[in-house]
């Protein structure tokens, strides 16, 4: 034990009390009489972050003394959700919190309840670095995610008159007791400016950028506790501020306005995150905030390694530096600036350490999502990394040639500038160039990228290409967020499941326990009772947690589909109204997710879910049939309590669209069946779970190309199907939200154009659901179902997705080894 740390980091419930009120008193100058429930969660978690921090800085100190290569994952975008209740899981203290609070008559629900979570992501690709650095964290690899500390985070959505307004997001308003500040990792971070050539004191030409501003990048860090383990992950988020915080030439002359405006651009840069899924192409911003975190980490790598005594040339060595997609691509250059500039290395020497460096992980197959910046663009911000890209591409299409002699078209497409009208620098190929590893996220996604967006690389350079399929973490998203699966799961296949997840396996045999099966189904509705009291107080519709509950969460956008969702949940609205007796289940169709604030189809989108709900839930035909809810703001707390009640995963959107999905995984881990087309990982769930235990329809990834290749005709679909027609029309009519025009734009575009062919799947979603409805029915072969698909979901474990990265891309070891 460290000395002194005993009171402070004392894991009896008596040392936590103590530890929370000396906190409470010293550390937040409050009088436990006067203390709020604010106050108790800061205390509390100020207690547990010195257990956290003990254990960080002691992994840290490992990993320098045994010079372990460590993995630094960069990525514009975390999400880690409330950090309080899951380092007490992780820490194995929670029952233990519990105790010392009710000592003192506070409920450890209603503090939990005070946190705001850091909502500095859009939503799967900034959940999967966190549930990666989690993972990292539990198997034991010294990790550092870095990334910016948006002071504004995602937008809070809120519902007004059915429309999503978005309010301003304050996490950092009630203070953030995580982060601690360092002020000795501070960093500068150049732009625009131009270069010149001088002569060093070794008499070698070198490069001099000459910058026009310099900005100031602050470090700070949040801990991340691993499960079990007693090694830390650490996030590290930087700040931007200004060098100097007054132009005093300017404020002597009393030019106060010209004073602050360096300050005031210098701080913008990490001010707000870009909502993305939607275009952010030519915002300047984006690319100086990329810049700015991938500088500053990259730098702060290099000082690291400088402080264990090794030199700049051992870069890969000492670090594995992953691109959570291309945000921080711009990684190739820098490193290469930084060895060749600053610490004086060859050209061909550094490449190899950049290249034995970087690995890339893309996420998106769609083309207006691949990161392109204008050549001017780039080359006005940064202009040396603009030559750098020029002398990589220059040696990059030598060797182009030398492999496909005479093919100009080919070297044009794997160009890292695009020459085909304006000039833009392709940032997925300049990852691709400088990587030693490139994967996909889920083994169909990764197919595709070979197939299409980078096959010409892949013809390059085969070997580079890997699939590592997502995962999900189980401690927060089993665990924490649904207790009383976890208690029956401990109670069934031993207390290792959360870091060992393939130990669900164990409970196959009770499948066909009726005891088991009814315990099972208590959980399950338990669950969905506390959710209909949620979502009784968020929106005031009143649900049966006895009803099927059918739920779609995640970010609204046209390829997810939501809007198929939308016109199953009336074409059975329709049907019900013809035939008040038609058998079927009650149901509550249940809608989550944001919009870009500029995506118009998605906020409609919206509207319709919303304009669905006010209709279904208001009219007394079908009460107690079918009830439509829209939750809003959807993010990492709130999922926690919608994953845990789901019986149906709607996972319906446009096979080749959704690179993996991870919601998918979380909800099919806490027992919900899903309904899905063979996209992304759903692929890979359905094979594990059985077929028979997921509800597949649609087009296949390779039918959706012929199909469009072959003139796809919307109307026509529209034209022959009359429960189609009907649904279409209904949606045209302004039965919905009252005004006829409110949805043209939706109707017009599915008639029209129909870009994800929601009308070519529409009946086989319609069957699919029909089958839902009839096993729904059939409650035990029902729950039968629901128990398979928990007990084969262990591979689908972020640990597992981790131990991949380590063996197929990082080459790291492994500090715990699979029991
Ligand atoms: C960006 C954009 C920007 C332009 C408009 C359309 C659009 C659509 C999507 C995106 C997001 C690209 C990156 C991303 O978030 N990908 C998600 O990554 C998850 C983690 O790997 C994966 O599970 C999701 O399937 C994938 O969409």
């Amino acid at each position: 034990k460290t000395p002194g740390a005993s009171i402070r980091t004392g894991t009896g419930a008596d040392d936590l009390r103590q530890a929370f009120l000396d906190n409470l008193v010293c550390a937040l100058g409050r009088l436990p009489s006067h203390a709020t429930s604010h106050d108790h969660y800061l205390a509390l978690a100020l207690t547990v972050r010195d257990h956290v921090m003990e254990r960080g800085v002691k992994s840290f100190e490992r990993g320098d003394t045994q010079q372990i290569r460590r993995v630094a994952y960069l990525s514009a975008e975390f999400l880690p959700g409330p950090h309080l209740g899951n380092h007490l899981l992780n820490l194995g203290l929670t029952g233990t919190a519990d105790k010392a609070l009710d000592g003192l008559g506070i409920d450890l629900d209603q503090v939990l309840a005070q946190e705001q979570e850091p909502g500095l992501g859009n939503g799967g690709l900034g959940r999967l670095a966190s549930c990666y650095l989690d993972s990292l964290a539990t198997v034991g690899v010294q990790s550092v995610g870095y990334g910016i500390r948006y002071e504004f985070g995602i937008f809070d959505q809120t519902i007004r008159d059915g429309w999503q307004v978005e309010v301003t997001d304050k996490w950092l308003h009630g203070g953030n007791p995580w982060e601690v500040y360092r002020p000795g990792a501070v960093q500068e971070v150049k732009f625009g400016g131009h270069t010149e050539v001088v002569t060093d004191a070794a008499g070698r030409s070198r490069v001099h950028w000459v910058p026009a501003i310099v900005v100031r990048g602050e470090a700070y860090d949040t801990p991340i506790s691993g499960f079990d383990s007693d090694t830390c992950a650490l996030m590290r988020l930087w700040k931007s501020e200004a060098v100097e915080s007054f132009d005093f030439e300017a404020f002597n002359h009393g030019d106060y306005d010209r004073a602050v405006e360096q300050k005031v651009a210098s701080e913008n840069l990490s001010k707000v995150l870009y909502p993305n899924d939607e275009l952010h192409r030519g915002k300047e911003l984006r690319l100086k905030q990329q810049y700015f975190f991938t500088s500053c980490a990259l730098q702060d790598m290099l000082r690291i390694q400088s402080l264990r005594g090794s030199p700049p040339d051992s870069f890969h060595r000492n670090w594995a530096v992953q691109l959570n997609d291309t945000h921080p691509a711009i990684a190739v250059a820098e490193l290469m600036r930084l060895l060749v500039d600053v610490h004086a290395l060859e050209w061909d020497a550094a490449w190899s350490v950049t290249r034995a460096t970087l690995s890339y992980t893309n996420h998106t197959l769609l083309p207006e999502a691949l990161e392109r910046w204008p050549v001017d663009m780039l080359g006005g911000l940064l202009p040396r990394h603009l030559e750098i890209i020029y002398e990589i591409n220059a040696h990059f299409l030598d060797e182009v040639r030398a492999a496909f002699p005479g093919d100009d078209e080919r070297l044009a497409r794997l160009s890292l500038i695009d020459e085909s009208g304006l000039r833009y620098v392709r940032m997925a190929n300049l990852a691709c160039v400088g990587s030693q590893t490139v994967n996909g996220v889920a083994e169909l996604h990764s197919e595709l990228l070979r197939q299409t967006v980078l096959v010409d690389f892949a013809a390059l350079w085969p070997d580079k290409f890997t699939n590592v399929t997502n995962g999900v973490t189980p401690r927060r998203f089993v665990a924490l967020a649904n207790p009383g699966l976890g208690k029956l799961l401990t109670k069934t296949a031993g207390k290792s499941w959360p870091g060992d997840l393939d130990k669900l396996r164990k409970i196959e045999p009770h499948t066909d326990d009726p005891r088991f099966r009814s315990e099972w189904r208590e959980v399950k509705l338990s669950n969905k009772r506390q959710l209909a009291a949620l979502i009784a107080e968020r929106t005031g519709i009143e649900v049966a947690p006895e009803s099927l509950f059918d739920v779609q969460v995640k970010r609204i956008h046209e390829y997810k589909r939501q809007h198929l969702n939308l016109l199953h949940v009336l074409t059975l609205y329709l049907r019900l109204k013809r035939d008040p007796k038609a058998d079927i289940p009650a149901r509550t169709f249940i809608f989550g997710g944001k919009a870009a604030p500029g995506y118009f189809l998605a906020k409609r989108i919206i509207r319709l879910a919303t304009a669905a709900s006010d209709l279904i839930n208001n009219d007394r035909d079908v009460a107690g049939r079918i009830k439509v809810v829209f939750f809003p703001d959807f993010n990492v707390r709130n999922a926690q309590s919608i994953y845990p009640a789901a019986d149906l995963s709607e996972q319906v959107s446009l096979a080749g669209m959704e690179a993996s999905g991870t919601g998918n995984m979380k909800m099919s881990l806490n027992g919900a069946l899903t309904i899905g087309t063979l996209d992304g990982a759903n692929v890979e769930i359905r094979e594990a779970v059985g077929a028979e235990n997921f509800f597949l329809f649609g087009l296949n990834a390779g039918e959706v190309v012929a199909l469009k290749r072959g003139g796809y005709r919307p109307r026509d679909r529209y034209d022959s199907d009359p429960l189609l027609r009907e649904v279409i029309d209904f949606i045209g009519s302004g039965a919905l939200g009252g005004d006829v025009d409110l949805f043209q734009p939706l109707v017009a575009n599915l008639l029209d154009h129909d870009p994800y062919l929601l009308l070519a799947d529409y009946r086989g979603y319609l069957n699919a659901q029909q089958r839902v409805s009839e096993l729904w029915m059939d409650p035990e072969a029902w729950t039968r179902a629901s128990i398979l698909n928990t007990a084969r979901m262990g591979r689908f474990s972020s640990d597992r997705s981790i131990r991949d990265y380590c063996q197929r891309v990082w080459n790291v070891n492994i500090k715990k080894q699979k029991k």
